[in-house]
């Protein structure tokens, strides 16, 4: 935010033109080292068990064809931080899913498995490291970045490359060897199917014994109903990890969400920006009660403007990430996270919003596709079960690879 003062504002002064002799920033286009590109070739194609990283640099860069390239070329498994999401498709061949905390079980895994881990347009976040002592033991580490202040900031590198991640994949994909690597690229399908089965089968179902919803299932059948191609947006917590983890997502620039220092209230107005920065795309905000009540003043600025913004409210009546952790850390001490909430329906209605509740699993396909034929904003305020947690999680503290499957047992790969 810039603040400028009330006299800056409104006094006169004689404008003389200079030129800031130095900004304390990065080189914003700096050109990769031809030795650094080589040398980094050199050390994938020796490899057996590489893994690349792919972070947010790939879609600020527009690097998503070459990344496609590199990883097809190499045969080089994939997997995303949150905000790299969508710079490949989600069932392309060699994506194996997103890393760190909430992250898919395969890529976290096979981090501290690897011998050699490409990490482009990431910065190594506590939520994609866990414990940095325990992070990548067995592998080479090539970080490609275009600022320079990320390289040794976290994790120690072997190589650096400075320079966008576009430039940089592009210079690297002739220098590549085509190699199979078949048994690295199988231990990730083994990951996934354990996760399938023992996770994701459960959540798919959406319908908990009581009628009311689980996040993920509903995550699921909101994003097909949009044919997958939505924009999805999301506010902070639990809301926002089924939403990352169940969308899937075909085309690039496809994820908004708050990462870093997760802002709640973040979802509704970057819903409202994005339909008016795409206007021909839809946009799928996916946000929790707490979350959605932090900004819900911007239900105003979607009545003034007529902004067409979906919002689907995964209502658990809880801050429910917080009570997630209450209850695995804190002896389910459930302080300050119930919510008395309001009827976010006539909320709604108050702004000229359609609205709906649906308050029973057997609801719910009808009432997505109402959701999804109306033309103009809606809000779809839907019943979730308040113990519905997110799953696996590597707690805080925790190495890359110790993951919880559920709130009591640990994932043990063969
Ligand atoms: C402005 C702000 N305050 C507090 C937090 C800490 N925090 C993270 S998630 C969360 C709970 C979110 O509750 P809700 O919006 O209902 O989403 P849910 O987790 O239930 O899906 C809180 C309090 C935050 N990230 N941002
Ligand atoms: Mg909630």
């Amino acid at each position: 935010m810039i603040d400028l003062a009330r006299d800056a504002q409104v006094g006169t002064a004689v404008y003389e033109k200079q030129t800031a002799p130095f900004i304390r920033s990065y080189d914003s286009d700096p050109e990769p080292a031809q030795g650094a590109i080589e040398e980094a070739a050199r050390l994938i194609n020796e490899s057996e068990r590489p893994l690349v990283l792919a972070g947010h640099g790939i879609m600020i860069s527009g690097a998503e064809k070459a990344l496609s390239e590199v990883v097809e070329k190499g045969e080089l498994p994939v997997g995303t931080t949150m905000l790299g999401l969508s710079s490949i498709p989600s069932d392309h061949p060699q994506y194996v899913g997103m890393l760190g905390m909430h992250g898919n079980l395969g890529p976290n895994i096979n981090t501290n498995r690897a011998d050699l881990i490409l990490a482009v347009g990431m910065r190594f976040d506590d939520r994609v490291t866990g414990d940095i002592k325990k992070y990548a033991p067995n592998a080479k580490i090539i970080h490609i970045d275009i600022d320079e202040s990320e390289f040794d900031k976290m994790i120690k590198c072997d190589l650096h490359v400075h320079s966008d991640a576009r430039k940089a994949l592009e210079a690297l994909l002739p220098l590549l060897d085509r190699k199979s690597r078949e048994e690295w690229r199988a231990s990730f399908d083994q990951h996934r199917s354990v996760e399938e089965e023992r996770v994701m089968a459960r959540e798919l179902k959406c319908a908990a014994p009581d009628g009311r919803m689980l996040m993920g299932g509903v995550v699921r059948k909101v994003c097909e109903a949009f044919g997958n191609d939505a924009v999805i947006v999301t506010d902070v917590g639990q809301n926002q990890m089924f939403a990352v983890k169940y969308s899937r997502f075909k085309s690039s620039r496809s994820l908004i969400s708050s990462g870093g220092l997760g802002t709640m209230g973040f979802g509704l107005p970057a819903a409202i920006g994005a339909k008016i920065g795409v206007p021909d795309r839809n946009v799928v905000l996916f946000c929790g009660d707490g979350g959605l009540q932090m900004t819900v003043e911007e239900f105003g600025m979607i009545m003034e403007y007529g902004v067409d913004v979906k919002i689907v409210l995964l209502n658990n009546n809880f801050l429910g990430n917080v009570r997630q952790w209450q209850h695995l850390f804190f002896k389910s001490r459930y302080s300050s996270t119930p919510m008395v909430n309001p009827n976010f329906k006539m909320l709604a209605g108050a702004y000229g919003i359609e609205a709906e509740d649906v308050a029973d699993a057997s609801q719910l396909d009808d009432a997505i596709k109402k959701m999804a034929d109306h033309n103009g904003a809606y809000l779809l305020n839907v019943n979730i079960d308040e113990t519905d947690m997110i799953f696996p999680m590597t707690p805080g503290g925790n190495g890359v690879d110790e993951i919880l499957l559920n709130e009591s047992e640990y994932y043990k790969p063969v």
